[in-house]
C-alpha cells in the first residue's frame, strides 16, 4: 500500500477485516517486520486518539515513531506557493517535507481542513504536497477531507459487534458550538457506503455531504424517522460542506439542541449501539445518559483505532 485515504486504498473490506481480526488477536506477530523502520507522524492540529494508538501500532510491529507538532515543536509552515514569506512562518512545506521524508520511511499527516476555502480543501492541496514532494507512504491522520484511520477502526467496531447479517447504520449530524471539518463523515459515509450495511445519513437541511463521499446513502431529514429500526447510531457534527450552496462552506448553519442524540432518539432504535469518534461534547452531541449506556461503544471504538492503524501500516511496511 504506497498511500492510505480512501477506502480503495484498503482493497477488500472482507479481507481487511479478517486482517483486523489477525492483529486484533495476535498484535506482537509481526514485530520484526518493522525493524530498522521509521514512522513520522506530523501534526498540524491536537489529537489524543490518532497521536497515541499510530504509535502503539508501529511499536506492536517493531517500528520507531516519531512524532513532530508543527508550529510547537517545529518552525511555522508556510504552505501557499509563490508568497513573500515576510510574516510568522519560518519555512516552506516544499524544503521541509522532503527534509522530514528523508529521516522516515513511512509518513503520517494530521492537517485539518481550513474551513475557508472549498477548493483548497476539497483537493487535499497539504496532503498532495507530502505526496509530490515526500516521495514515501503516507497516510492520511485526518486531512480536509478524509479520516480513513478512523472510518476503518469504525468499521472494525460494527462488524465485532453487529447482530444481523446487514445491519442498519444511521450517521445523525448533531449541534456542535464550533465549525468543524467534513473529514470524519465524509469517510464513514465512503466506507459505509463500501460495506455490506443499510447506510441512512441524517441532518438539517443544508448540510449535504459532498456527493463524492455521500454516494448512493440513503438521505432522510427528518432525525425520528432515519433512526427507526437503527442497529447503530453514529452521530457527529460537521459543518456546511457547501455542496448546495458554495457560499455557505464551512459555515455554522443550525444549533438545532433537538439534534443532540438523547433517550427519546435511542428509543426508536433496534437497542442500537451508540458510536462517536471522539472527543466529543457531552449534552451538546450526545446526552450523559446515552454516552453511559452499556450500549455506548466510544471506548471499544477508540482502541480499535489500533488495530486499523496496525493494519494500515503493516501492508506499508510489507511493501516497501
Ligand atoms: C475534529 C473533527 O471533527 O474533525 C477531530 C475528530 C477526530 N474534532 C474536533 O476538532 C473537536
Ligand atoms: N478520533 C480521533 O481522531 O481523535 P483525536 O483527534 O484525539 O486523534
Amino acid at each position: 500500500m504506497k498511500s492510505f485515504f480512501n477506502v480503495e486504498d484498503i482493497g477488500d473490506l472482507k479481507k481487511a477485516l479478517a486482517e483486523a481480526k489477525q492483529v486484533k488477536s495476535t498484535p506482537f506477530a509481526w514485530k520484526n517486520l518493522g525493524e530498522n523502520k521509521t514512522i513520522m507522524l506530523v501534526f498540524f492540529n491536537s489529537s489524543l486518539r490518532t497521536r497515541l494508538s499510530s504509535q502503539k501500532a508501529a511499536l506492536n510491529l517493531g517500528m520507531n515513531p516519531i512524532v513532530l507538532n508543527i508550529g510547537q515543536d517545529s518552525w511555522k509552515l508556510e504552505t501557499s506557493m509563490g508568497v513573500v514569506m515576510d510574516g510568522d512562518k519560518s519555512e516552506h512545506i516544499k524544503e521541509a517535507i522532503p527534509v522530514m521524508t528523508s529521516y522516515c520511511d513511512i509518513i503520517g499527516i494530521r492537517a485539518f481542513a481550513g474551513l475557508t476555502d472549498r477548493e483548497y480543501d476539497y483537493n487535499e492541496t497539504i496532503l498532495r504536497q507530502f505526496i509530490e514532494y515526500g516521495g514515501k507512504p503516507v497516510i492520511s491522520l485526518e486531512s480536509a477531507t478524509v479520516h480513513p484511520c478512523q472510518a476503518f477502526a469504525d468499521l472494525i467496531t460494527i462488524d465485532e459487534y453487529k447482530k444481523k447479517d446487514r445491519p442498519k447504520v444511521v450517521m445523525t449530524w448533531a449541534p456542535h458550538p464550533k465549525a468543524l471539518p467534513q473529514a470524519v463523515p465524509n469517510s464513514f459515509a465512503q466506507w459505509m457506503n463500501a460495506a455490506d450495511v443499510d447506510f441512512v445519513i441524517t441532518h438539517p437541511e443544508g448540510y449535504e455531504l459532498d456527493p463524492r463521499f455521500a454516494g448512493n446513502a440513503r438521505i432522510e431529514y427528518d432525525q425520528m424517522k432515519a433512526l427507526e429500526g437503527a442497529d447503530f447510531v453514529y452521530a457527529k457534527n460537521w459543518s456546511c460542506p457547501g455542496t448546495t450552496n458554495p457560499g455557505d462552506y464551512g459555515k455554522i448553519l443550525s444549533k438545532d439542541m433537538g439534534w443532540t442524540v438523547d433517550e427519546r432518539h435511542m428509543a426508536v432504535t433496534d437497542n442500537a449501539y451508540f458510536m462517536h469518534c471522539l472527543p466529543v461534547r457531552r449534552n451538546m452531541i450526545v446526552s450523559d445518559a446515552v454516552i453511559d449506556a452499556p450500549s455506548s461503544l466510544v471506548i471499544p471504538e477508540a482502541a480499535n483505532r489500533v488495530v486499523s492503524a496496525q493494519v494500515v501500516m503493516k501492508r506499508m511496511l510489507e511493501d516497501l
